[in-house]
């Protein structure tokens, strides 16, 4: 497959990477810490996340709080293990003031973390800790908070120095420059604004076989998935599911037919076009503009797109999301050739019909101005008056057919399922890919060759995923 970048470089929002290093005093010992910094947005001009950076404050574990304890000139360290939720948004909801906050959070939600175990009792464990992750996320990108928020993960070396600071708490000796404690420096700029940021979207083209006679163009179906995630932490928010599994899958499917179309006994009677857009957690702005930037004979030609999106975490059902009737003759045939295709895998599809909300008031006063600030600046966005929940509907909006397969059930709000600090590897499914992968191309392989000699074909390509 030829992935040719888009030209179109859209001017939306990036999360880009950001580590910094916090440097603890321990009298004159010096350990170096990775600290991923907490977003800072505006929407609708309100600004949102946290807009500070340099921190130099002594730190502190006083848990539970004293209201009156002033901790305006301390990081509070908060392991997630140890985490009182309520009363970190009775904190920030009495605007109580902090030097600043490190929270803690467990190795298995790190992308690199090593340890593959998978215990049931750990999973009850995590499921828990997900939970509190969740709501925890959530909180933190919908406030604004007057004092810079870092993550770290647990490690041998913070566990120490927690452990020591818990200690010196207990006994209530406050550090200071005299009894010593730990001090905890981020010396980093401060974030600035930057004009636009340049996101591309990537597509890849197969020309399907024409036969003698035909005089026509030959139609198109398009495979799609959106790169981006949004999350508190930029530098953690990897998307293994929402939307990493997506574009693999994507991937996927373009090497295994990429190689039947470099054949013309094999190539179908259908082109395929793949696309990587960017602007997920935005509105799939970027997929809009990926869209608006197609030729318009390609775009006319696409019969229909498939949009895959969250296809790495599912047990025995995956969703066809749709925002055009059932009866269309597009859908059905999608619908009736996954069905039969998930039969013979063992799995099942239910279609789910839900049609775009152009009259969203509430959504239109939210929407008037996007800005993302991330590290060293913030894109600005103008005007989307309309909430789009799945990446089909901006399919739609140019009437062209599109439906997501996605293995969850109903179309997560604005800012959720962005691919998170939740989103971590550990918690996709590489079976799920595989089976999602498998579904797609055979279902694809019923579509694109009316020869039915040809399926076997694919199922011994599909088998070598
Ligand atoms: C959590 O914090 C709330 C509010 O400060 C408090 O009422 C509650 O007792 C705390 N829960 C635990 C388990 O400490
Ligand atoms: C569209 O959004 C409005 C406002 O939030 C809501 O009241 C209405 O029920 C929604 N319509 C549909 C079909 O979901
Ligand atoms: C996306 O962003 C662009 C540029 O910032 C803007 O012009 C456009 O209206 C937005 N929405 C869509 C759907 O492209
Ligand atoms: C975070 C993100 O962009 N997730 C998206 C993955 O792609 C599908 C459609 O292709 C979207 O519906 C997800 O929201």
């Amino acid at each position: 497959m030829a992935i040719n970048k888009g030209r179109e470089m859209i001017e939306t929002i990036l999360a880009l990477f950001i580590i910094l290093i916090a440097c603890v005093e321990l009298c004159d010992a010096a350990t170096v810490v990775d600290v991923y910094r907490l977003i800072q947005y505006d929407l609708s001009g309100v600004p949102f996340g946290s807009r500070f950076s340099r921190l130099n404050h002594h730190a502190s574990y006083s848990y539970p709080l004293l209201s009156s304890t002033d901790l305006s000139r301390s990081v509070l360290i908060i392991p997630l293990r140890e985490l009182n939720i309520t009363f970190l948004r009775e904190c920030i909801t009495q605007k109580r003031a902090f030097g600043g906050i490190l929270l803690l959070l467990p190795q298995e939600f790190s992308s690199e973390s090593k340890d593959d175990s998978k215990e049931d009792g750990q999973m009850y464990g995590n499921d828990r800790m997900r939970s509190i992750l969740a709501e925890l996320e959530q909180l933190l990108i919908h406030a604004n908070l007057p004092y810079p928020v870092y993550f770290a993960f647990e490690d041998e070396k913070i566990d120490a120095i927690l452990t020591d600071v818990k200690r010196k708490d207990a006994v209530g000796q406050s550090p200071t420059a005299t009894t010593g404690g730990y001090k905890l420096v981020a010396a980093v700029p401060e974030p600035k604004k930057i004009a636009s940021a340049a996101i591309t979207n990537i597509q890849g083209w197969l020309p399907g076989l024409r036969t003698d006679g035909d005089a026509n163009q030959l139609p198109t179906i398009a495979i799609v998935a959106s790169y981006d995630t949004f999350g508190a932490a930029p530098a953690l928010s990897v998307g293994s599911d929402s939307n990493g599994s997506g574009v693999v899958a994507l991937l996927e499917i373009a090497r295994l037919f990429s190689r039947l179309y470099s054949n013309p006994k094999t190539r179908g009677r259908y082109n395929l076009l793949f696309g990587l857009t960017s602007g997920g957690p935005y509105n799939y702005n970027g997929t809009m503009k990926w869209l608006r930037s197609l030729d318009q004979r390609v775009r006319e030609s696409i019969d229909y797109a498939v949009c895959l999106n969250s296809v790495g975490s599912w047990n025995d059902e995956l969703w066809i999301h749709v925002s055009k009737p059932p009866e269309n003759a597009y859908i059905k045939q999608v619908f009736e050739s996954f069905s039969s295709v998930a039969e013979e895998l063992g799995v099942k599809v239910s279609l789910k019909h839900k049609k775009i909300n152009i009259s969203n008031p509430r959504k239109i006063l939210s929407y008037p101005i996007l800005r993302i600030h991330v590290e060293f600046g913030y894109p600005v966005t103008p005007p989307e008056r309309i909430h789009v929940a799945w990446e089909h509907e901006q399919f739609s909006r140019v009437r062209v057919t599109a439906l997501t397969l996605s293995g969850l059930s109903v179309a997560p709000g604005l800012l959720e399922s962005t691919g998170g600090l939740l989103d971590s590897r550990k918690f996709v499914d590489q079976k799920a890919i595989h089976r999602s992968v498998k579904l797609v191309a055979e279902s694809l392989g019923v579509i694109l060759y009316s020869n039915p000699d040809m399926l076997p074909n694919i199922e011994l390509i599909a088998d070598s995923i």
